[in-house]
């Protein structure tokens, strides 16, 4: 069953990018219900409106369009993006050129917060026997978890110059349930998601902040202690899935670059020519 919101904060208008995808969908109602008009935006299908939505197909690296997207909105969970590893050329539009064509237009309008997801894949090349902190230096493990990198420093310099705040989700593993071992550190289910990104948008003073997007497991790779402020709760947890995902893969093979690195197979994913 979803959270209940908590927050008092109603939010007269949010967009949400990438509305179409994995995430997306899952936050599309839920958002929904902490705001009066929710715009939703892809360049996918976004099928019929709810009441109360906004629906607008836009490609990310269209500059003018997201210019458009963003006006008259309080704010924006900014969830539009390639999502997985690919080539460079194939990450570049979207991630890149679209999120400083977000951050932009957050200038001209005078938007002042903006909920980035980012990725745990920003540190991906860290191993699985470390704990690391939103604050330990990036270690991207492809040009997926680059481009995040990006953003997240977009969102430090659109804080610094011009006052726009943000918070960088490095989300884990978003699924309805963990699927494998390492997702026994990184899971985060979407009832957490949920609330992770309400935090996110609500919290008085963010300035800019990295946090990581995990439930409450009980393994962890990542300590978000530098992120109390935000006030994010985790209500779930992995271990009631444990005994069968151990069960599933009794033995992992530490050849394997995906099971030394908290990254998986975003490791070891690539070239691609
Ligand atoms: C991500 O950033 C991806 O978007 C998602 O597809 C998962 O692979 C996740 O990371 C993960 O690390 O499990």
């Amino acid at each position: 069953m979803a959270p209940h919101p908590s927050a008092a904060t109603h939010f007269k208008r949010l967009l949400l990018t990438g509305a179409a995808g994995a995430l997306g969908r899952v936050l599309r109602p839920r958002l929904k219900r902490h705001c009066s008009v929710l715009r939703s935006s892809d360049v996918a299908e976004l099928g019929s409106a709810a009441p109360g939505e906004e629906l607008v197909i836009a490609r990310l690296e269209d500059k003018a369009a997201v210019a458009d997207l963003l006006r008259d909105v309080d704010a924006v969970v900014h969830f539009g993006a390639v999502s997985t590893e690919h080539s460079f050329e194939e990450i570049l539009p979207a991630n890149i050129v679209g999120t400083y064509n977000v951050y932009e237009a957050a200038r001209r309008h005078g938007v002042r917060r903006i909920v980035f997801a980012s990725s745990n894949h920003v540190t991906g090349f860290y191993r699985q026997d470390e704990v690391i902190h939103p604050r330990s230096p990036p270690r991207p493990d492809g040009y997926y978890g680059l481009s995040k990198a990006f953003g997240e420093n977009l969102a430090q310099l659109y804080w610094d110059r011009y006052a726009i705040q943000s918070v960088s989700l490095r989300i884990g593993s978003a699924l309805p349930e963990p699927k494998d071992r390492r997702m026994l550190a990184t899971w985060l289910s979407h009832d957490d998601l949920e609330r992770l990104v309400l935090a996110a948008l609500t919290a008085p003073v963010v300035g800019h902040s990295v946090i990581y997007g995990m439930s409450d497991n009980g393994a962890t790779w990542w300590d978000n202690t530098t992120a109390r402020h935000i006030g994010f709760r985790p209500q779930d947890s992995s271990e009631p899935f444990r005994v069968a995902l151990e069960s599933r893969q009794p033995s992992l093979d530490l050849d394997d670059s995906a099971n030394r690195f908290q990254g998986g197979v975003f490791v070891r994913t690539g070239p691609f020519d």
